[in-house]
């Protein structure tokens, strides 16, 4: 049965709302982040980032969730313009990878440094908050046109739109006032949150019990560079 290596964070979480979007089998194996495990001996060969999630599919192994998205979706043949000419997965590729390599880094860093930075950090999180709304404001136009990502159709850009979208109010540090500014990333949100897959996917996490201080040991494993400051 396929493996799907997760814990409750937003990359995970996208892939686990694909699974249950596509009825598929699998075992979920909990990845204590908190604890280190993802830099476990066994989970490196899964997957050499030492991150979460990672899927091993019989003899496939997949890391990265978008990646991950990609694969489940072309296999099933669901969720994804399949045609590899067409102008609908040129769109798809282009909006996968938009969220991959901006939406998500540039939302993890706002959360990083909004959170859990040491003073002072001013600089980098003015960068990283601009970046992370110039992002966000540039999904927001485009839904305003659109009512998926990917137009008329639910696909998988709109599930990797979903795990990160949901913490939107934590990511840029706003709170409710967020939904005011973005109020078509909160349409669809919205939409996305009353699909049964959404809280099939949610109740993933009460399987497993993930450790939740961050105490000093969980500091070390999420935060290593901050090692090097000690020496
Ligand atoms: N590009 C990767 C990023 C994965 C990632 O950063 N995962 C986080 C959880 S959302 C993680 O494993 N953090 C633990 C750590 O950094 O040690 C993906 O999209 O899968």
């Amino acid at each position: 049965m396929l493996k799907f290596y997760y814990n409750a964070a937003p990359n995970p979480m996208k892939v686990a709302l694909l699974l249950e979007e596509l009825g598929l089998p699998y075992e979920p194996v909990p990845v204590d982040t908190r604890k280190g495990e993802q830099f476990s001996a066994g989970y490196l060969k899964v997957n050499p980032n030492g991150k979460v999630p990672a899927i091993v599919d019989g003899d496939v192994r997949v890391f990265d969730s978008n990646a991950i998205l990609l694969y489940l979706a072309d296999r099933e043949r669901r969720f994804v313009p399949l045609d590899p000419g067409s102008a609908e997965r040129g769109n798809l590729l282009s909006w996968l990878m938009f969220v991959a390599s901006g939406v998500g880094p540039f939302s993890g860093q706002s959360v990083h440094f909004r959170h859990a930075a040491p003073e002072p950090k001013e600089y980098a999180l003015n960068r990283y908050d601009f970046e992370a709304h110039r992002h966000w404001k540039l999904v927001e136009d485009h839904l305003a046109k659109s009512h998926y990502m990917l137009g008329k159709e639910y696909s998988i850009v709109d599930m990797a739109f979903w795990g990160w979208a949901r913490l939107l109010p934590y990511v840029l540090g706003t709170g409710e006032a967020t939904w005011a500014a973005y109020p078509q990333v909160k349409r669809l949100l919205d939409e996305i949150n009353a699909r049964p897959a959404v809280a099939r996917a949610d109740a993933l996490k009460t399987r497993h019990a993930f450790k939740t201080e961050n105490d000093d040991e969980a500091k070390r494993f999420m935060f290593p560079q901050n090692e090097r400051l000690k020496k």
